[in-house]
């Protein structure tokens, strides 16, 4: 009965073991997995177009096949995803029209804009960077479809990292304006990448059950003050500075002390009102319109290839 069932949940998790597909499930656990694994995947496949946009302006054909390569990772990670949310019982068809009508999110840093071609670098470095400080711990968290998506989704992402900060550490040993563009690029994104990892604990709503639940295995501050310990000396070794006078070594503590991101900012980004949302929003409506033919074509031919009878 459902006593029992519910110990049983609790004992798995209590044994930090993982939750099947078929296994109950109280509806909370089911509909916080389905929010944050569904945000999860908007965010790997809007997060193709900042990106995107450099692929025609890539300065040399061996740039351009790796970028091309890189956005195709993204959207291998969104389709993961969106598997690894079905398994929960909700359909990607539902999940892209929520997307498209807006009642569902995506991360913040896909609707600041790409405006020099340091920014593909910047992003790699630093955006797939904090992806990877916030997936890496993902890879032990309750629900089993999601960890196991998540060991692949993180082998790639460290290999976008290390893309990023290759083409980077190119371009600081250019020319003084190659330099210029990318300190302008990392000044741009620093705050940014910041707010990836959400709000401070005290104004983050989910962290204290989805930590309960095993869903995050780390608090939202924990990640973010790891990310900063982790890109000082990356950003010494690169030869570039982060937009932050508070940023300092703390002996005591054993970590950087850091300044406070603009949260105002963070939460006008977060309701729609960020300088590419609509941009970022109306873009993906518009490829799943004109995608249409093609799901309708492969439901087509996957009917005719079903034997006569089968469902
Ligand atoms: N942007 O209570 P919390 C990538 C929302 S990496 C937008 O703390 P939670 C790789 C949050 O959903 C990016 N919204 O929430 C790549 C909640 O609203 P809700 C994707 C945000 O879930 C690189 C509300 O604020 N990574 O794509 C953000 O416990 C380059 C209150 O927040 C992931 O999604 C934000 N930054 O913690 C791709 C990682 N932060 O849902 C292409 C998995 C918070 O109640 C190119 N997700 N919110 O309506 C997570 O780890 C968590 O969901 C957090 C948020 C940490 C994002």
């Amino acid at each position: 009965d459902l006593v029992d069932l519910e110990a049983q949940f609790e004992a798995t998790i209590a044994r930090s073991d993982r939750i099947e597909p078929r296994d109950w499930m109280p509806d909370a656990y089911r509909k916080t997995l389905v929010r944050q694994v569904a945000q999860h995947a908007h965010s790997e496949i809007i997060g193709m177009q900042p990106e995107g946009a450099w692929i025609t302006r890539a300065p040399s054909l061996r740039r351009k096949a790796i970028l091309l390569a890189k956005v195709q990772d993204e959207a291998g990670h969104g389709l993961y995803l969106y598997s690894a949310a079905e398994t929960l019982g909700v359909s990607r068809q539902e999940l892209t029209e929520l997307l498209v009508e807006g009642r569902q999110k995506y991360s913040s840093i896909f609707n600041y804009p790409t405006l020099s071609y340091a920014d593909v670098g910047t992003i790699g470095w630093l955006v797939d960077g904090a992806a990877i400080c916030n997936q890496v711990p993902l890879c032990r968290t309750s629900y089993g479809p999601y960890g196991r998506a998540m060991i692949r989704i993180c082998k790639e992402e460290s290999f976008h990292q290390r893309q990023g900060y290759e083409l980077l550490s190119t371009m600081m040993r250019g020319t003084d304006e190659q330099r210029a563009m990318v300190q302008e690029s990392v000044d741009r994104f620093w705050w940014p990448a910041l707010m990836m990892f959400g709000p401070p604990d005290a104004d983050s709503p989910n962290t204290a059950q989805s930590m309960a639940w095993g869903v995050k295995r780390n608090t939202n501050d924990d990640l973010r003050q790891r990310f900063v310990d982790m890109s000082v000396p990356q950003a010494e070794a690169l030869g570039v500075t982060f937009p932050d006078p508070a940023l300092r070594w703390n002996a005591e503590r054993g970590h950087h002390d850091f300044g406070e991101p603009d949260w105002d900012e963070f939460v006008q980004v977060v309701r729609g009102n960020g300088p590419c949302n609509t941009q970022r929003l109306a873009h993906r409506r518009r490829a799943h319109e004109d995608g249409a033919w093609v799901r309708e074509a492969a439901t087509a031919f996957a009917d005719r290839r079903r034997p006569a009878g089968a469902e």
